[in-house]
């Protein structure tokens, strides 16, 4: 006889944490949204490790009862590898900011996607690090001022998304805090696809951005055509750098092996039959005296 099926409505979800996060901060939309994704995929708790870097986003695996981890800054993506590493058979989920997984995690975030490690990572994009009180980060706007630029910020920014999808993401989408519909599709969806998925949440700062972060990106917002193909890597990126529009939606889904299948399978030819050497054939390689 199977186990009967549990099913679990969002709420299961939370801990008795009450987040620490300012009143109007977009991070409560995508928690929300997670709560709601996990619910419809009925996720066991007990299955499922949320881990984050350093940042007031990077403190939601807190807020959810699931095992999870608020870490060092920058590192939830080498910590998602650990984990899928040890344990293949868990559903990894990464969170974090702007700051922690653009500027100090740039370069996790570029070799999770090369890899196409199966994890979900969601990256709530306020274009400011929140938790230092509000200076320039790689996302921030050329010109906009912030308290680390006063003058306006000299650098250009970075869309995370055209990151994403030039280093070989197999699933990009970009999302809106404040609209939790969509969002828990979507994060549903990243949850559900085999390799690396990543979601750019616009989730803004009304502390260090001002309200005016929210009504801007809200007005710019558009989805994507309804026949829109995501499985055109050119397509996808036609939707990148966009500045007068903000197009929400999956904007790239493809299949490919993850890092896993890959060291599986040489995993296999190690054993059958493959002639695995010795050490002193290995050293031999590189001392040929020996
Ligand atoms: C190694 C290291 N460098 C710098 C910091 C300081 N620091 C903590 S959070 C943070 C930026 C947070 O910004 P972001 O990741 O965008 O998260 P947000 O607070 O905006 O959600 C920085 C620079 C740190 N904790 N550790
Ligand atoms: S400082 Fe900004 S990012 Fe941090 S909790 Fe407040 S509104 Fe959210
Ligand atoms: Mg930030």
């Amino acid at each position: 006889m199977s186990a009967p099926e549990v099913t679990y409505k969002p709420g299961d979800f939370k801990t008795d944490l009450k987040p620490v996060w300012c009143p109007g901060c977009g991070d409560f939309g995508v928690l929300n949204a997670l709560y709601r994704a996990m619910a419809s995929l009925s996720l066991e708790p007990w299955n499922t490790v949320i881990l984050s870097g350093i940042g007031c986003s990077s403190r939601l695996p807190g807020y959810v009862a699931t095992y999870g981890f608020n870490s060092v800054h920058g590192r939830a993506l080498a910590l998602a590898t650990g984990v899928k590493v040890a344990r293949p058979d868990l559903t990894v989920i990464a969170v974090g900011g702007d700051g922690d997984g653009m500027a100090i995690g740039g370069n996790h975030l570029m070799h999770s996607c090369r890899r196409n490690l199966d994890v979900t990572y969601i990256l709530m994009d306020n274009e400011i690090y929140g938790l230092t009180k509000g200076q320039t980060a790689p996302t921030t706007p050329t010109g906009d001022k912030t308290k680390s630029s006063y003058w306006g910020n000299p650098e250009p920014a970075v869309d995370p998304v055209e990151l994403a999808i030039s280093t070989g993401a197999t699933f990009v989408a970009r999302g809106f805090s404040g609209d939790l519909k969509n969002l828990t599709a979507m994060i549903q969806r990243g949850i559900e696809h085999r390799g690396f998925s990543f979601i750019n949440v616009m989730s803004p700062c009304v502390t260090w951005r001002g309200d005016s972060q929210y009504q801007l990106l809200k007005a710019k917002l558009q989805e994507l055509p309804e026949d829109y193909d995501p499985t055109n890597r050119a397509s996808a990126v036609k939707y990148t750098r966009e500045t007068d529009v903000l197009t929400t939606g999956v904007l790239y889904e493809a299949g490919g092996p993850t890092i896993g299948d890959r060291v599986e399978h040489i995993r296999m030819m190690a054993q059958e039959g493959g002639k695995v050497p010795t050490t002193r054939e290995i050293l031999e390689r590189f001392m040929p005296s020996m």
